[in-house]
């Protein structure tokens, strides 16, 4: 994994699954959930040995989180449900696994890639949220 690249991808409101269960599980408003689950999304990730930046970008909200693999930090779910998360993200084989400490429990998220897939998978309490995102760019 000791390379610079970005990667951006895109998800088709079609392919998000149990998004609602996990909206419902971060507490998030009726109407929000309503727009959320109809979003489309780009993923931009971008990789720098193990430095990462990451972007959410929709038409509604973006968020953007950049992390050390293997150094926890405080996240704040700005525009998302506005918590505070001790969040650890790290390699388990070729998955990116990321773990938030806080209120809710079992909280995290996976990305793995397929092909020309980039999959993530969300999880809050016993909700599981699995986006696949099609390879729309890369730049080295
Ligand atoms: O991604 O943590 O990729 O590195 C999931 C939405 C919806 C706002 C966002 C805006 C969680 C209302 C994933 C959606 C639901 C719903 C576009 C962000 C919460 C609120 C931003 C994320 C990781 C992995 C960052």
């Amino acid at each position: 994994h000791k390379y610079a690249c970005r990667l951006q991808w895109t998800l088709g409101a079609g392919e998000q699954r149990q998004l609602r269960g996990g909206h419902e599980g971060l507490d998030i408003d009726f109407a929000t959930r309503k727009i959320a689950s109809h979003l489309h999304q780009t993923k931009v990730i971008v990789q720098n040995g193990d430095k990462f930046e990451t972007k959410t970008l929709s038409t509604f909200r973006n968020y953007e989180v950049n992390f050390t693999i293997g150094e926890e930090f405080e996240e704040q779910t700005k525009g998302l449900d506005n918590r505070k998360v001790k969040t650890l993200v790290v390699w388990d084989g070729d998955k990116l696994v990321c773990v938030q400490k806080g209120e809710k429990d079992n909280r995290g998220w996976k990305h793995w890639i397929e092909g020309d897939m980039l999959h993530l998978e969300i999880t809050v309490l016993d909700k599981v949220c699995h986006q696949v995102f099609k390879k729309a760019s890369e730049i080295r």
